[in-house]
């Protein structure tokens, strides 16, 4: 019987998006970058969904590109890959950059559970989910070097950005497999936990997340990326014209008339 290469589930106002190929360690095919992208957009647009959750089934989070797919497979047979490289740059602009400008503008936050292994664009496509929980055995290996690839899905923007050009250089040159507990260390992830907490802490996560002001803090999310780029001077004005935005929306009146009645917010803008 056909299985979807994405499951989706939602609990409260948490959609958690389950990526399914676990034999290959949930590594990408077209037909789940599809299904994936078609689940991202249902979520983003269903005024019922205030958190998401991304995680994995089986043993890996997900293995990056599906190496085993011909559009990207180089055939040295032929004498030439250029074919192959043609596919593995189509296949980047296709499906790779779309999803990571999907997640880093989502409407509203996002939570990798990080179940195991995320390897390459797996890897990365963790890294560019707002807050990352991982499992403690759970592990990060920018796999790109050991085939002769460079880090992609965000890998060069985010590494540095994430932990410095040193240690950020030794990851996607050694491409060694780094543990949960590290990533934590060292910056990498938000936060490792036990193996049997990790669902639930990050539903527990993501359901603190669901009940804050979202739209405020999608909105932070791209004040925060926006400022990598811009003077101080630029940044404090965009603080400025992002505020002017959120201070008028519901969730500020409500924010506030909340702190003044010393009662639980209610947010509901998105
Ligand atoms: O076109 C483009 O390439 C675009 C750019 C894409 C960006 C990328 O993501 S490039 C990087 C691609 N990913 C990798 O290089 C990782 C390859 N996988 C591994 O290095 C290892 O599998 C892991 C370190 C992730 C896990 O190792 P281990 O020992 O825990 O598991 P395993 O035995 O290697 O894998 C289990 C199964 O998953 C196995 O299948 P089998 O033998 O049981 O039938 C293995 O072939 C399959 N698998 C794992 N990764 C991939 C994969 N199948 C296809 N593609 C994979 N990436």
């Amino acid at each position: 019987m056909f299985e979807s290469t994405v499951l989706s589930s939602q609990s409260g106002a948490v959609r958690t998006l389950t990526l399914n190929r676990p034999a290959a360690l949930n590594s990408f095919t077209a037909a789940m970058h599809e299904a994936l992208m078609v689940a991202l957009n249902a979520a983003a647009g269903d005024a019922s969904v205030r958190c998401l959750v991304l995680t994995g089934a089986g043993r890996g989070f997900c293995a990056g590109q599906d190496l085993s797919d011909p559009a990207v497979n180089p055939d040295r047979s032929s004498g030439s890959s250029s074919g192959a490289a043609q596919g593995l740059s189509d296949v980047i602009t296709r499906f790779y950059n779309p999803l990571v400008l999907r997640l880093r503008s989502f409407p509203v936050p996002v939570v990798a559970a990080v179940n195991g292994v995320a390897a390459g664009a797996g890897a990365n496509l963790a890294l560019n989910c707002d807050l990352v929980v991982a499992a403690r055995s759970a592990s990060f290996i920018q796999a790109f070097s050991k085939i002769g690839l460079i880090p992609d899905s965000g890998g060069t923007w985010l590494l540095p950005r994430l932990v410095g050009r040193a240690r950020a250089l030794g990851l996607a040159m050694l491409a060694d497999k780094l543990g949960a507990e590290e990533a934590e260390r060292i910056g990498l992830i938000w936060q490792c936990v036990d193996d049997s907490a990790l669902m639930t802490g990050a539903m527990a996560l993501a359901e603190r997340l669901a009940a804050l002001p979202v739209k405020a803090l999608a909105l932070a999310r791209q004040a925060i990326d926006d400022a990598e780029t811009m003077t101080m001077e630029a940044a404090l004005n965009n603080e400025a014209r992002v505020q002017r935005i959120v201070g008028t929306a519901a969730d500020y009146a409500e924010g506030v008339a909340a702190f003044k009645a010393r009662r639980n917010p209610q947010f509901t803008d998105r």
